[in-house]
């Protein structure tokens, strides 16, 4: 008997589980395009349009390789509007009464499949390095669950810049080699961009009708949108930036958005390139002499790194840990996030440049728009839509570790062993915003003092009981006890304008 095999908008990978478990004379791909799936956060124009035109390639790929794919676009009349209810149609016109899925990177629509009246199969997605099962036995009796030791793991587990047992060069990490300033130049022009063809035109144009009014640019649109697209970013990437990669991968600039950032993360996390390929690449690259090894072994440690151990805390912790909120956070997200006017210049910079690029990299989204989140105690369930809507690589399985666990230290310390937050003086350290900033970040107190350094404070003290027993956090409290008594009612008058500013809606 026929059976239906659920591809999603992120599962576009032709060695897939739940196409290698079916018959491609026998059963059907079921693919669809649906309002459930594109409105349950407003969706960036962008993301949509890439997930829509990829999918469009994808089953088009499909069907060429010999599957039989019931595709629904967004605008067919019969369009269920949900993956369930799609699966539903498909299942009763096709007399089909079992669906085999990959399991989705998101509890909300694993809880749906569930819930199907028909009996569905989630099979467990393998584009990871690191299985769930792998991971829970991992973490099993830790006290704390740490990046860098289960990077090692996974390092082992690959062979990746492995000599024997040993780490290349002898160093598991060479992140005292990276993180420079921003360089007075930059070389690289940033990523490859690709003309959009017909498909993407049209899927253009009705993401223009039916979510022109969501927050972000549509046009222009570049991105790749099928695999020898997106290897061919990869490629551009490895060659012109990665052997700049690790020296300035935490610099911000005015006047450029990507630095040499890969900016393959979308085409990661829906299935065009697979995780592993993209790392041997760079470690070719590496064992050719093209890249120094501080580059390319920073840019693995985020694949099989960061990548894999985000997506084992989000299957670890199950659904509810998109809503936690340890902080007792509760502030409303400011309206800048949404492109509303704000003086502070980093913030309206890395804003701008989402609504614009659907992109972001790493320290803009962590030591900018969620550093400034955190430090003004906003509501981590907020952020977190936030980010899952406005950039094209947000996917819940690898945005909520980030942004509630790293970012928010909403999960009390599961991701992060301490917050990521940080006065004025790193974002002037690591970017030029602050040059054209109205705020000074020189100023710690009065009038135009950056309020970064103003809330820095408040923030530390408002969660004194939670964090001076912190030994990476006790040097921060001794520089605070030591202020003047004068000094420190200056700071926290200062930061409580900022936040009575922002609750008011005035602009800051
Ligand atoms: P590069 O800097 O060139 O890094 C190479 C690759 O490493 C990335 O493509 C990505 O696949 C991987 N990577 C790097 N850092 C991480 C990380 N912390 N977690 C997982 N993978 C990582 N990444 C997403 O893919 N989707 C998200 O929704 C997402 N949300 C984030 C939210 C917050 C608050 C923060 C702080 C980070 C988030 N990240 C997310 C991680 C990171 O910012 C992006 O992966 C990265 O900016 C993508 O750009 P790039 O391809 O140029 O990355
Ligand atoms: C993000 C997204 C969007 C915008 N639209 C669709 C869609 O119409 N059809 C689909 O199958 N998938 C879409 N996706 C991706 C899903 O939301 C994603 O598979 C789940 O969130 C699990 O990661
Ligand atoms: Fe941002 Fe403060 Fe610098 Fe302005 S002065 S750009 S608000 S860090």
């Amino acid at each position: 008997m026929v059976k239906l095999v659920l591809v999603l908008g992120d599962q576009l990978s032709t060695g897939i589980a739940a196409l290698r478990a079916t018959d491609k004379a026998r059963d059907v791909v079921v693919m669809s395009e649906v309002t459930g799936e594109a409105s349950y956060v407003p969706h960036h124009p962008k993301k949509i349009a890439f997930i829509f035109a990829a999918m469009r390639k994808f089953a088009a790929r499909l069907e060429y390789e010999g599957w039989t794919v019931a595709y629904t676009r967004l605008d067919d009349p019969e369009n269920a509007g949900s993956i369930p209810g799609e699966l539903l149609r498909r299942a009763s016109e096709l007399g089909a009464r079992e669906v085999i899925a990959t399991r989705p990177g998101e509890w909300r629509l694993i809880g749906l499949l569930d819930e199907l009246p028909i009996p569905v199969r989630q099979l467990e997605d393998e584009r990871f390095l690191c299985s769930e099962r792998e991971f829970r036995d991992w973490a099993k009796g830790r006290k704390s669950l740490r990046m860098e030791y289960f990077y090692r793991e996974m390092r082992r587990k690959t062979g990746l810049l492995m000599e024997g047992d040993e780490p290349a060069g002898g160093q598991w990490n060479y992140d005292r080699d990276n993180r420079k300033p921003p360089p007075g130049e930059i070389e690289h022009p940033g990523p490859i961009s690709f003309t959009p063809d017909e498909v993407v035109e049209e899927v253009l144009d009705l993401v223009e009708t039916r979510f022109g009014g969501n927050f972000g640019s549509l046009r222009p649109f570049t991105f790749a949108t099928d695999q020898a697209q997106a290897r061919r970013a990869l490629a551009h990437f490895i060659r012109h930036a990665l052997p700049k990669f690790g020296d300035f991968q935490d610099a911000m600039l005015n006047g450029n958005r990507f630095l040499y950032h890969a900016v393959i993360s979308p085409y990661l996390n829906v299935g065009l390139l697979d995780p592993l390929e993209v790392c041997r690449a760079a470690e070719a690259a590496w064992k050719a002499g093209e890249a120094p090894l501080n580059a390319v072994e920073g840019f693995i440690r985020q694949i099989i790194g960061w990548r894999e151990f985000v997506r084992g805390i989000y299957m670890l912790e199950g659904p509810g840990y998109a809503r936690s909120n340890a902080l007792g956070h509760e502030r409303r997200l400011p309206g800048f996030y949404w492109g509303a006017r704000t003086r502070m210049n980093c913030v309206a910079k890395v804003v701008e440049q989402t609504r614009d690029e659907a992109y972001a990299h790493h320290i803009q989204r962590l030591m900018v728009t969620g550093n400034f989140a955190l430090l003004a105690g906003i509501d981590p369930h907020e952020v977190h839509e936030w980010y899952l809507s406005v950039y094209a690589d947000a996917f819940e399985w690898v945005e909520a570790p980030n942004t509630v666990g790293m970012s928010q230290f909403a999960d009390g310390g599961i991701v992060a062993s301490k917050p990521y937050v940080a006065s004025g003086n790193y974002i002037d350290r690591m970017s030029d915003y602050c040059k054209s900033c109205d705020y000074d970040v020189r100023r710690k107190t009065g009038e135009g003092a950056c309020p970064f350094n103003l809330l820095y404070w408040d923030f530390l003290q408002r969660h004194r009981k939670r964090f001076e027993g912190n030994p990476r956090m006790a040097q921060m409290y001794r520089t605070w006890d030591r202020m003047t008594d004068d000094r420190r009612d200056d700071v926290l008058d200062g930061a409580h304008v900022i936040l009575g500013d922002l609750d008011a809606g005035r602009l800051v």
